[in-house]
């Protein structure tokens, strides 16, 4: 990779920890997914990372509620859209399999289980295969989420055992300081990026909270691409709430400028990770 590669930003808007009550900038209904996504998209983003809310606010898989928000996103935005399978640490593993239904063109897919602040994260080796898997028959471009250096392992693994995903690309995503994974540093990126090797044809990276910065910036300097969102960062700076998703792909798309990395569009974004829009 060089320094001429274009940057793809993928926002992940929601995720399913955060209140909305203590966050009312978070969007969670259909139409505020919406209209994020399209704020964002026009900052420069290339996908986004669906998690869905009920009408209470609250973290749901709820099939009909993910097909309408992958409809009004493909309706309205040229976005990848990326629906989570990770969902929340309370979601079956039933309910997380059955969201691969909804018509996403994408999902995530996350390579291990981990301590999540004070809930566990559970993604039994199992459970990864039968999704992975899914993933292939339904032919659905998954995006590795890899939260510690053994699930960077794991999906050397997985590759070896099962095949290449649907589409034939690789791209992993870094999910960094999470409380239970690995830290936010630009020597835990190197680590992680050692293991990976020649496994993966494209990463990106995120840092949660504080790591948001430093993440990025490490990311950037070794040719990766980046992850940014409410899901992942609720203040911009110290003491300063984000007030919208696009403010943090604005600003992602300013230190890519800066790296001489001009943000995809969600067109090229498709292309790059060789994901087929659903009809
Ligand atoms: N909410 C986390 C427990 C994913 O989206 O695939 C899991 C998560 C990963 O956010
Ligand atoms: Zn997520």
């Amino acid at each position: 990779m060089t320094a001429e590669t274009p940057l793809l930003i993928t926002v992940a808007p929601t995720g399913a920890e955060s209140s909305k009550e203590t966050h009312p900038q978070l969007p969670t209904t259909p139409r505020e997914i919406l209209d994020t996504g399209k704020a964002c998209e026009e900052a420069g983003a290339g996908l986004i990372h669906v998690h869905l809310r009920d009408d209470e606010h609250r973290s749901t898989l709820n099939l009909e509620r993910a097909r309408e928000v992958i409809g009004l996103l493909r309706a309205e935005t040229s976005l990848v859209v990326q629906i989570s399978t990770g969902g929340s640490v309370h979601d079956s593993f039933d309910d997380r399999l059955a969201v691969l239904q909804a018509g996403a063109e994408s999902c995530s897919l996350s390579m291990g289980t981990l301590n999540f602040g004070t809930e566990v994260f559970l993604n039994p080796w199992k459970f990864i295969v039968d999704l992975y898997q899914a993933t292939q028959e339904l032919e659905i471009v998954p995006e590795f989420e890899l939260f510690d250096l053994g699930h960077v392992h794991a999906l050397r693994r997985l590759i070896s055992d099962f095949g290449r995903p649907y589409g034939g690309r690789i791209h992993a995503d870094f999910v960094m300081n999470v409380p239970g994974g690995m830290p936010g540093t630009p020597d835990a990126l190197l680590a992680a990026l050692n293991c990976l090797g020649d496994s993966a044809d494209s990463w990106s990276a995120t840092g949660i909270g504080r790591a948001t910065i430093p993440v990025a910036l490490a990311a950037l300097s070794l040719g990766g691409h980046l992850r940014v969102g409410m899901e992942d960062a609720l203040t911009y700076s110290p003491g300063q709430p984000v007030q919208h998703n696009s403010e943090l792909v604005e600003r992602a798309a300013s230190l890519g400028r800066l790296a001489q990395r001009r943000p995809m569009g969600g067109e090229e974004a498709r292309q790059f990770l060789n994901v087929k829009r659903a009809p």
